[in-house]
């Protein structure tokens, strides 16, 4: 399947496929915008295009990641997880044996060589520079998404950094509330990458941030990568190809070449300024927090730039796709660490950090107490507040079936852990903010080796009488009734 190389061919695509809707009335990047996505988002309805966003020249893009064929589409699959499978492919690659093995591990690792961002000398994102006075984040259509909200935020940018240790690049989605026709707040949360380049730095650091992008790499800025993997090279990989890089006209890093917008300016440490409200991916507002100052130094567009933006809030919003999209995506990561995980969940209700639902293959006493605290400690999902332990043959996606466990196999004075360790930065509930409780749940089946009762066996039919009432199903006379599909 073909994927976009850029934001506007992205557009295109989504609007060959019926996936995108130009609104020509005159509408307000004020509230307006967002009551109307919210809408069409619940509905399952398609990406929208604002051509005449109030007292902005440029087209205001929202819900291009909205649902699950659109974040397929993006990537070129028809699941999720085919990519999950390509980036299992690299991870569990063995040290090859005989030449078939060996050709295909050649190309594995060639295909991963070439993924690799590529300098190139001229981008159209330079096509219009504006620099001094020129610059003014007033003119896009920056939306203020809720009633409540400190002003206008941008929502959909990858931000660029260098780590000042050894110069590796990052590449994080993180918002940027408008403050002044050349300053940014930049929400840089306590555990990120971004904070920890700025932290890492003295006196000033050069920042750029490349907004409309295609959706792969707008994807990567999303993904919870470790530290010193370039977010770039992922997008160039999850894509088949190389995102081409510019080098910035008044800052020394490389902008993607295809990049709709770009701001270019710096960050110096220790100015920071008020930052929110802002309503939040958790439904809540989070409160005014102290963030660094952004100072835009330059802003590059194309011709005919898009401004394509998010709406957050109460879920489920667009952002739940991107958030599926990392939970297929990183399953193999995950699964790599954690080899008894067979599957996970990470519920759109439960905002991704706060309940995380996994299945295992258990093979001893106390297992998903294990595999609790290996949760507890693995990457950004060390934040998770809940977790639910089931055995392997329980879909995790299934939450009926999932209540149906926990219910069933629970004692809760002896299956319930209470723990506690580092929390998300917006989870308002804590007492302390960053660190509180966490509840581990093992509705898993258990036995006198766990030093219970000895468990009773399942109720299940035979599988012969199943398939012998497949079979006979016609004869039955009940065609009204819909069978349920078999295992
Ligand atoms: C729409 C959207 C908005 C986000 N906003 C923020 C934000 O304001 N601050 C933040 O720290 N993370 C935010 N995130 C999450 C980060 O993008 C994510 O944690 C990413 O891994 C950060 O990159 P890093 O791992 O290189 O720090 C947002 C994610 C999405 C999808
Ligand atoms: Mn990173």
């Amino acid at each position: 399947m073909r994927i976009a190389h850029d934001l506007r061919e992205w557009v295109a695509l989504l609007e060959r496929e019926g996936e995108l809707v130009r609104v020509a009335a005159e509408v307000d990047p004020r509230l307006e915008v967002t009551e109307i996505v919210d809408r069409v988002v619940k509905a399952g309805g398609p990406a929208l295009l604002f051509e005449s966003p109030k007292g902005a020249t440029q087209p205001l893009l929202v819900n291009q990641f909205g649902t699950e064929r659109r974040m397929c589409l993006a990537f070129g699959v028809r699941t999720l997880d085919e990519i999950a499978d390509r980036v299992g492919e690299i991870l569990e690659m063995q040290p090859p044996e005989g030449l078939a093995a060996k050709v295909r591990g050649l190309r594995t690792l060639k295909s991963i060589a070439d993924s690799r961002p590529r300098t190139v000398k001229r981008g159209a994102c330079q096509e219009i520079v504006l620099t001094g006075d020129d610059v003014d984040l007033g003119r896009l259509p920056v939306q203020t998404a809720w009633p409540g909200d400190g002003g206008p935020f941008i929502t959909l940018p990858a931000v660029i950094t260098r780590d000042p240790r050894n110069g590796n690049r990052n590449v994080g989605m993180y918002r940027m509330q408008v403050l002044g026709p050349r300053t940014t707040a930049m929400h840089w949360q306590l555990h990120k990458d971004g904070r920890a380049d700025y932290l890492f730095g003295e006196g000033r650091m050069e920042v750029a941030v490349a907004i409309g992008l295609d959706p792969v790499s707008a994807y990567s800025a999303s993904a919870p990568l470790p530290k010193h993997i370039d977010e770039f090279m992922v997008a160039g990989f999850l894509r088949g190809e190389p995102i081409d890089m510019v080098k910035g006209v008044t800052v020394d890093l490389e902008v993607p070449a295809h990049a709709e917008i770009v701001l270019e300016g710096h960050i110096e440490r220790g100015e920071t300024a008020d930052e929110g409200p802002f309503g939040d991916h958790t439904g809540f507002y989070t409160p005014v927090e102290q963030f660094p100052v952004f100072n835009v130094s330059a802003i590059t567009m194309r011709k005919d730039a898009i401004y394509p933006s998010i709406v957050v809030g109460k879920p489920p919003q667009e952002d739940a796709w991107l958030g599926k999209a990392t939970e297929r995506i990183f399953l193999p990561a995950v699964r790599m660490t954690v080899p008894e995980i067979v599957d996970y969940d990470l519920p759109v209700a439960g905002a991704f950090h706060n309940l995380c639902i996994v299945s295992i293959k258990k093979a001893f006493p106390g297992h998903a107490r294990k595999v609790m605290n290996a949760i507890w400690g693995l990457g950004m999902l060390s934040l998770t507040k809940g977790i639910v332990v089931v055995d392997a043959h329980v879909d995790v996606h299934d939450y009926a079936q999932v209540m149906f466990y926990v219910g069933a196999n629970v004692d809760p004075k002896r299956d319930v852990v209470i723990s506690e360790g580092p929390l998300d930065h917006l989870d308002h509930a804590p007492t302390l903010q960053f660190f509180g409780g966490k509840i581990g749940v093992d509705a898993t089946a258990k036995g006198p080796a766990e030093g219970t009762r000895e468990w009773p066996p399942e109720i299940e039919m035979d599988a012969t009488i199943r398939e012998l009432v497949d079979r006979r199903w016609d004869e039955y006379g009940l065609d009204r009734v819909q069978p349920a599909p078999p295992d």
